[in-house]
C-alpha cells in the first residue's frame, strides 16, 4: 500500500497532468458547462472563405471610447477562438482579409470608404466586403460605437454559424428602441419565479466588488442587442431607492455602460412614505411630487444615464395611485414629470386585476387602461403582457394591443418559465412570441400586427419597447439549463426585430451554442420548434389555461379551488362540470371578445371560426361537441394530452441520437432534464385526464392508456418547496 502510494501515485499524477495539458492545448481548459452561452468561439472546423488563417487577421480599429474597445476586444477574443489565431491590431490594411471597424468620425480608414450610413441611426451597423489598398477586407461600420459593437457581434455570429466572410453587404438597425430585461430579483438575493439559482446581483458586496459575471452578462446582452436592464423585482422593495443602494446601482451601471446597457429600477409607489417619511404617496400631493423630483435628481447625480422606472401599481396588493382615488395616469405622470428633465422614462405595467371586480379577469386590464388612452405623458410607456391573463403556454394576444393608439405599448414577455415547467422542461419560447407578434389586431385594417403596434409603425410612435422577464441566475449556465439560454437569446433577437422568425433564431442559436454542423444543428432546431406545442398539449390543450398548482405553478392541479380569490383558482378558468368545459367569453358569456377589433371579435365570437387552439378560451362546450376533425371534444382533448407526451418522447429520442456529438456535460444534463420532462408531461396528462373523467365519467378513446394513478393520488401531491415562489 505504502509503496504504491509513493511509487504509482506520482506516475498517475504525471499522467493526469499530461492529459490536462493535452486538453488545454486543444483549447478545452474546462468542461462545457454552458457558461459561455452562445459566445463560445470554439475553433471552427475550417477557416471561412475570405479569411486566410495562415496569418493572423489584421484588425484596423477606430480610436476610442470604452464601447469601441469592447468591440475590438470582442473581435480579438472571438476571432482568436474561432480561427485559432489572435488578430493583429494594425493602423492600415496591408494584407488580404483585414477587418476594418469604427465610425467615420473615429477612423480615417472608415471615413475613406465613403459608405452611406444615413439609414443606420445610432445603434445600426453595416457589414460590407470592400477593397482597401488592393486588399479584400471587411468593414464593420456604424454612426456610433454602439453600432460598431453590435456589428462586431453580428460578424462573429456569421462566422459561428458557418457563413463565409466574402461578398458581405448587410445593414441592420433595431426596430424597437428599448430592449429590456426585467429582473424579478429581490434585494435578499432571491428571485421571484427564478429557476436558475440566486440573483446574480451581489448587493452585499456591491459597490466594492464587481463580479466579472457582470461584464459577461453585459457582453451576452449586447451580443443580442439588449440595451436596458431593470435590476429589481416589480414587487419592489423601496430600499433600492436609498443612497446606499443607489451607489450599488451606479457601480453596475458603470460596468454595463460600455456595452450600451442602461439600468432602470422598479419603483415602489409608496416609497415616499416608507423611505421618505411622508404621510402619503398621493400623486397629486405637492410634497409627494417634490419628493419624487428630488429622488430623480439624486439618482441622476450618481447615474447620469439612468433609464427610468418600472412600476407595478394597484396590482396583486402593490400600492398605487388608486389608494388615493387617483388614476393610473395620475401615478405614471407624476413619475414621468420627475424623470423628464433628465430624459428618463416610465414603464407603467398594465397587469392589473382587482379582487373587488367580479368581471372576467382577462377583461380587467383593458377596462382599466383603454379609457386612459391619450392621458399619459410622452415619456410613459404602458407595459402589457402578451396575453390578457398571465404568461400561459398559450393565450390569445392582449386586446390592449391596437386599442390604445395614443399610447406607446411596450410588450412584456416572460423568459423565465413560470408556467412552462420551470428550467427542466425544454420549451423554446420563440414560437410563442412569434405567434403573438404576428397576430393581427385589425386595429387599422388587415395587417395591423401586434409587432407593428410594438415597434411603433402602426401609430407612429418613436418611443417603443419590449421587455422580457429574465431567466438569469447564479447557476453556471446562467439560465438553469442550456436550452433555457435559447429563450434569453430569442428574446433579444425579437426585441431587435419583432418580425424575425423563431426558426431562424433557433437555427443561429443551435449553431452557436453547439456546432454549425447541420447533422447536429438541424435535429436540435427540430426539437426546439416542436417543444412549445408539446408543452401546450400536455399542460393546457385547446385553449385551456391556468390549471397549474396554486402559488408555485408547478404541475397540474385543475381541481384546485382552495385559494381565497376566485380568479387565482384553476376551477375559475376551466368551468368544467359533468356537462362540459371551457370559459364562455363570447357575447353570450363574459363578452371579452368585444375588446378586440370587430373582425377579431367576430372570429372569436363564432364557434365556427375560432381556431381549435383558442377553443376553450372563448367557448364553453359540451364534452361531446363535434370538432372539425370529426372527433368529440373529449376524445380530441385526450388525444392532445397524449400527443404532448409523445412529442417529449420524440425529443428524447432525437437527443439520444446526438450522443457523442455533443460535449459530455451538456449532453448529460439535457438528457436528464428531458427524462424529468417526460415524467412530468405524463403526470400532467394523467392527472388532467383523471380529473376530467371524475366530472364527465366518459371512457377514454380506444387505444389510449388510462392514468397511471388515481385522482386522489394526484391530489395528494404537494410541493411546499417548489422554487421561485
Ligand atoms: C405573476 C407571477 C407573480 C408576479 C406577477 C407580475 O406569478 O410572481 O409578481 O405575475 O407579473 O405571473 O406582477
Amino acid at each position: 500500500m505504502n509503496r504504491s502510494r509513493s511509487g504509482v501515485g506520482p506516475r498517475l499524477l504525471i499522467a493526469g497532468l499530461a492529459v490536462l495539458f493535452a486538453c488545454l492545448g486543444a483549447g478545452r481548459a474546462h468542461a462545457e458547462d454552458g457558461h459561455d452561452l452562445w459566445l463560445r468561439y470554439h475553433a471552427l472546423a475550417a477557416a471561412p472563405a475570405g479569411i486566410d488563417t495562415r496569418q493572423a487577421v489584421q484588425l484596423v480599429a477606430g480610436q476610442g471610447s470604452p464601447t469601441a474597445k469592447a468591440a475590438s476586444g470582442e473581435l480579438v477574443r472571438g476571432l482568436g477562438g474561432l480561427l485559432g489565431k489572435t488578430p493583429e491590431l494594425s493602423g492600415t490594411v496591408s494584407r488580404d482579409g483585414a477587418l476594418i471597424i469604427g465610425t467615420p468620425a473615429s477612423s480615417p480608414v472608415v471615413a475613406g470608404l465613403h459608405l452611406d450610413t444615413r439609414e443606420l441611426g445610432r445603434e445600426g451597423y453595416l457589414i460590407k466586403s470592400v477593397v482597401v489598398n488592393g486588399h479584400p477586407a471587411t468593414a464593420i461600420v456604424g454612426n456610433d460605437d454602439i453600432g460598431v459593437l453590435y456589428g462586431s457581434f453580428r460578424f462573429l455570429r456569421l462566422l459561428q454559424t458557418g457563413h463565409p466572410a466574402t461578398g458581405l453587404d448587410l445593414r441592420d438597425r433595431p426596430q424597437v428602441k428599448l430592449r429590456v430585461l426585467d429582473h424579478w430579483d429581490n434585494l435578499d438575493g432571491s428571485v421571484e419565479r427564478g429557476y436558475a439559482g440566486a440573483s446574480i446581483w451581489d448587493w452585499w458586496k456591491l459597490p466594492g466588488y464587481l463580479d466579472p459575471r457582470y461584464t459577461d452578462y453585459a457582453r451576452a446582452n449586447a451580443s443580442i442587442g439588449i440595451n436596458g436592464t431593470v435590476l429589481n423585482n416589480v414587487n419592489a422593495d423601496p430600499l433600492v431607492l436609498t443612497p446606499a443602494y443607489l451607489k450599488k446601482v451606479a457601480a453596475l451601471a458603470g460596468v454595463f455602460r460600455p456595452w450600451g446597457i442602461r439600468v432602470y429600477l422598479s419603483a415602489r409607489f409608496s416609497a415616499p412614505i416608507e423611505i421618505g417619511g411622508l404621510k402619503t404617496a398621493d400623486p397629486l400631493d405637492p410634497a409627494v411630487r417634490q419628493w419624487w423630483r428630488d429622488k430623480a435628481d439624486e439618482i441622476y447625480r450618481v447615474i447620469p444615464d439612468f433609464g427610468g422606472f418600472l412600476v407595478k401599481a394597484n396590482s396583486e396588493g402593490q400600492p398605487g395611485p388608486q389608494d388615493y382615488h387617483r388614476t393610473h395616469a395620475d401615478g405614471a405622470n407624476m413619475l414621468a414629470d420627475a424623470l423628464a428633465p433628465h430624459g428618463g422614462i416610465v414603464m407603467w405595467r398594465a397587469f392589473v386585476y382587482s379582487e373587488h371586480d367580479l368581471d372576467d379577469r382577462t377583461k380587467q386590464a383593458y377596462n382599466e387602461f383603454k379609457p386612459l388612452d391619450g392621458a399619459f405623458r410622452d415619456n410613459v410607456l404602458l407595459q402589457v403582457k402578451n396575453g390578457p391573463l398571465d404568461f400561459q403556454p398559450r393565450e390569445p394576444f392582449s386586446p390592449l394591443f391596437g386599442a390604445m393608439p395614443k399610447t406607446p405599448l411596450m410588450m412584456e414577455f416572460q423568459i423565465t418559465k413560470e408556467y412552462l415547467g420551470f428550467a427542466t422542461h425544454l420549451v423554446y419560447l420563440g414560437p410563442l412570441w412569434e405567434e403573438v407578434l404576428r397576430a393581427d389586431t385589425y386595429a387599422k385594417g388587415k395587417g395591423s400586427t401586434v409587432a407593428k403596434v410594438v415597434d411603433g409603425q402602426l401609430d407612429g410612435h418613436t418611443l417603443t419597447g419590449m421587455a422580457g422577464v429574465a431567466n438569469i441566475g447564479t447557476d453556471r449556465d446562467w439560465s438553469g439549463s442550456v436550452f433555457d439560454q435559447a429563450n434569453w437569446y430569442a428574446f433579444g433577437r425579437l426585441a431587435w426585430d419583432p418580425t424575425q422568425s423563431a426558426r431562424a433564431i433557433a437555427d443561429d442559436w443551435a449553431r452557436m451554442t453547439f456546432t454549425p454542423d447541420d447533422a447536429v444543428a438541424k435535429p436540435i432546431v427540430g426539437m426546439m420548434m416542436a417543444s412549445r406545442e408539446a408543452a401546450v398539449d400536455y399542460m393546457t390543450p385547446l385553449g385551456l389555461a391556468h390549471l397549474m398548482g396554486a402559488g408555485h405553478h408547478y404541475g397540474p392541479a385543475p381541481w384546485d379551488d382552495s385559494l381565497p380569490r376566485a380568479d387565482w383558482n384553476p376551477v375559475y378558468y376551466h368551468r368544467a362540470d359533468k356537462n362540459g368545459i371551457g370559459f364562455d367569453r363570447t357575447r353570450k358569456g363574459s363578452d371579452a371578445v368585444d375588446q378586440y377589433a370587430p373582425p377579431v371579435a367576430a372570429e372569436f365570437n363564432s364557434l365556427k371560426s375560432t381556431p381549435d387552439a383558442y377553443l376553450l378560451w372563448f367557448h364553453h362546450l359540451p364534452w361531446d361537441y363535434r370538432m372539425r376533425s370529426g372527433r368529440t371534444l373529449w376524445d380530441e382533448l385526450v388525444m392532445h394530452y397524449s400527443h404532448g407526451v409523445d412529442e417529449v418522447k420524440q425529443m428524447r429520442a432525437t437527443w439520444k441520437s446526438l450522443d457523442g456529438r455533443i460535449d459530455a456535460q451538456r449532453y448529460a444534463q439535457t438528457a436528464a432534464f428531458l427524462a424529468i420532462q417526460q415524467n412530468e408531461a405524463q403526470w400532467w396528462r394523467d392527472a388532467s385526464i383523471a380529473y376530467w373523467q371524475s366530472l364527465n365519467h366518459l371512457p377514454l378513446p380506444a387505444g389510449y392508456a388510462p392514468p397511471a394513478h388515481t385522482l386522489d393520488y394526484y391530489k395528494s401531491l404537494s410541493f411546499p418547496y417548489a422554487p421561485g415562489h
